[in-house]
C-alpha cells in the first residue's frame, strides 16, 4: 500500500457494539454506517482498553495500553513523552484537524483541557455541549447564530429522557459542519481529521424530532435476570440503585420497563442523528472526489450498559455492553468490501493499522497489531490475538475500584484488585453473562488458568520502551 490516504476518523462517545443495523440490530436505523459495513470491513469483536474516556482515548491515540501511557484515569494528563497518532501523521506531512472532544487531560470544574503536542493545526474543541468553558467552540457557533445552549436546551424531561436541542443546532451537527468544511478545503493535500462528537453519551437527550421516530413500545428490554447481581461486585450492586453510584441523578432502582424502553429509544435516536451526520461527511467525500483516497474509520471509545445487568452508563464493569464497541473501516479499492471479521481486536490496533496503511513506519512503542492483513483479505482467521485485555484503575466513580479483564473467544475473567469479588463467564454457554462462575467449584481449574493468563497479560502489556539495545 503505497498511497497516502486521507484519514477520516469518526469516534463517537459511549456507543456500544450492537448498534449497527447492518450487523443485526433491527431497532435502530443506521443507513450510512451500514454503507460503510457494506463497502468496507466490519470488526465484530473489537474491544476498548478502558471503559472510560481518557484512558481509552489515550490508548488508541498512541497504540499503547492505559497503564503504559500513564493516562490510566479520567482526570489525568497524558504524559508529554507519549506520541499521538495525529502528531505522527502531521510529521509525515498531513494536515490534521479535529472537531469535538479530545480528553487527554482534565477538563472538569471549569478547567480548559490543556493541549499537548497533538499535531492538530485546526482544533475546534468542544468537550461536551453545555457551555462550561468560554473556549467551547460549539458554544461560540451557537452564539454566532444568535442563540445559546441555555435557550435551546429546554425541552420536556422525565427522570430518564429529555427532549434535547433540535438537530440543526446539535453538537453532533456542528462537529460535522467543521469536518465538511475541512474536507472541502484540503482536497489538494493529505489530511487526517478526528470527528469526536459527545453523543450518544448520556444524558439521553436526542433532538425531539429524532426522539419521535423511536417508539418505546418497539424497543427491546435490556438483558437482565433478577438476582443476578447477588454474587457480583459491590460496584454493580450500588450502580443498580443509582447509575455511577451518584444518588439523586439517574435512579436505576426506580425504573419501570417503560422507562427502560424509553431510554433505549432515546439512545437509538441519538445514534440515528450520529448516522445522518456520518452520511453528510461521506457525501462531502464523494462530492469532492476524495472517497477513493480516504480511509474512513467508524468506532467509539467504549460502550454503554443501556440497562443490561440492571446497569446504565459505564463504570468498573467489564460486560460486553461496556467494553465491546463498533469498528468499521472503509478504504475503497484497497480494503476488502463487505467483509466481516470476528477475530478479537483491540482499539490500540488502530494506530499501527493507520501507520501501516499510510506507509509510515510503526513506532517501536506501539503495542497493537496492524489490521491491514485482515483489511485486505491477506490473513487467516484468528491470527491477530488470542485474548483482549482491559483495565480500570479508579477511573471515575467508586473510589478504590481497580479491575482488569482478560477475554478470550470463549471465557472472560474480571479481577477486582484489593477486594475478594471477581467474575468468570463462559461466553459459549452463557453469552449474556448472567452466571458468575468465580465461586463455582466445578470451574476452579478454569479460574486458576484464567488468573494465570490474566497475570501474564498484565506482565506482557508493560511498556516495551525504552528499547533493549543489547544483552547488557
Ligand atoms: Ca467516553
Amino acid at each position: 500500500m503505497t498511497t497516502r490516504p486521507n484519514i477520516l476518523w469518526l469516534c463517537t462517545d459511549q456507543q456500544r457494539w450492537d448498534t449497527i443495523a447492518a450487523l443485526g440490530n433491527t431497532s435502530v436505523r443506521t443507513p450510512h454506517v451500514d454503507s460503510l459495513v457494506n463497502d468496507g470491513v466490519a470488526f465484530t469483536n473489537a474491544f476498548c482498553q478502558s471503559t472510560v474516556c481518557s484512558p481509552s482515548r489515550a490508548s488508541f491515540l498512541t497504540g499503547r495500553y492505559p497503564r503504559t501511557t500513564g493516562c490510566r484515569q479520567n482526570g489525568q494528563t497524558l504524559p508529554e513523552r507519549e506520541t499521538l497518532i495525529s502528531r505522527i501523521f502531521a510529521d509525515a506531512g498531513y494536515v490534521c484537524g479535529l472537531s469535538g472532544k479530545l480528553h487527554l487531560a482534565s477538563c472538569s470544574d471549569g478547567k480548559v483541557e490543556v493541549r499537548g503536542d497533538d499535531g492538530y493545526s485546526e482544533f475546534q474543541w468542544s468537550h461536551h455541549p453545555p457551555p462550561d468553558w468560554e473556549e467551547n467552540a460549539y458554544s461560540q457557533w451557537l452564539k454566532a447564530k444568535g442563540t445559546s445552549w441555555e435557550e435551546i436546551y429546554n425541552g420536556p424531561t422525565t427522570g430518564y429522557v429529555k427532549d434535547g436541542v433540535p438537530a440543526a443546532l446539535h453538537q453532533t451537527t456542528w462537529c460535522t459542519e467543521v469536518a465538511v468544511d475541512f474536507i472541502k478545503r484540503h482536497r489538494d493535500e493529505p489530511w487526517f481529521f478526528s470527528w469526536n462528537p459527545f453523543d450518544p453519551h448520556h444524558p439521553f437527550d436526542p433532538p425531539p424530532e429524532y426522539l419521535a421516530r423511536y417508539h418505546p413500545d418497539d424497543m427491546p428490554l435490556p438483558s437482565y435476570q433478577p438476582g443476578e447481581l447477588d454474587d457480583k461486585t459491590p460496584y454493580q450492586q450500588l450502580d443498580h440503585e443509582w447509575a455511577h453510584n451518584s444518588p439523586g441523578e439517574f435512579h436505576v432502582g426506580g425504573m419501570t420497563d417503560d422507562d427502560r424502553r424509553a431510554v433505549t429509544a432515546a439512545y437509538y435516536a441519538m445514534i440515528e442523528l450520529v448516522d445522518d451526520q456520518v452520511g453528510r461527511m461521506l457525501a462531502a467525500l464523494a462530492e469532492t472526489d476524495q472517497a477513493r483516497d480516504t480511509l474512513v474509520i467508524f468506532m467509539s471509545d467504549h460502550g454503554e450498559m443501556l440497562g443490561d445487568h440492571g446497569l446504565y452508563f459505564k463504570g468498573p464493569h467489564f460486560y460486553e455492553g461496556a467494553i465491546r464497541i463498533p469498528l468499521v473501516m472503509r478504504y475503497p479499492d484497497q480494503f476488502s468490501k463487505g467483509e466481516v471479521v470476528d477475530d478479537l481486536t483491540e482499539l490500540l490496533d488502530l494506530a499501527p493499522t493507520l501507520c501501516d496503511a499510510a506507509g509510515i513506519d510503526i513506532p517501536a512503542g506501539m503495542q497493537g497489531y496492524s489490521l491491514v492483513p485482515q483489511l485486505t483479505g491477506q490473513s487467516e482467521k484468528g491470527t491477530i490475538r488470542d485474548s483482549v485485555f482491559c483495565e480500570y484503575y479508579n477511573s471515575w466513580t467508586h473510589p478504590r475500584s481497580y479491575g482488569s479483564m482478560l477475554r478470550t473467544d470463549r471465557y472472560k475473567i474480571c479481577v477486582y484488585h484489593g477486594i475478594e469479588e471477581g467474575e468468570l463467564y463462559d461466553l459459549e454457554t452463557d453469552p449474556h453473562e448472567f452466571t458468575n462462575l468465580w465461586n463455582s467449584a466445578d470451574h476452579a481449574d478454569l479460574k486458576q488458568q484464567m488468573l494465570k493468563d490474566a497475570f501474564d497479560a498484565s506482565v506482557f502489556t508493560m511498556d516495551p520502551l525504552p528499547p533493549r539495545l543489547g544483552p547488557f
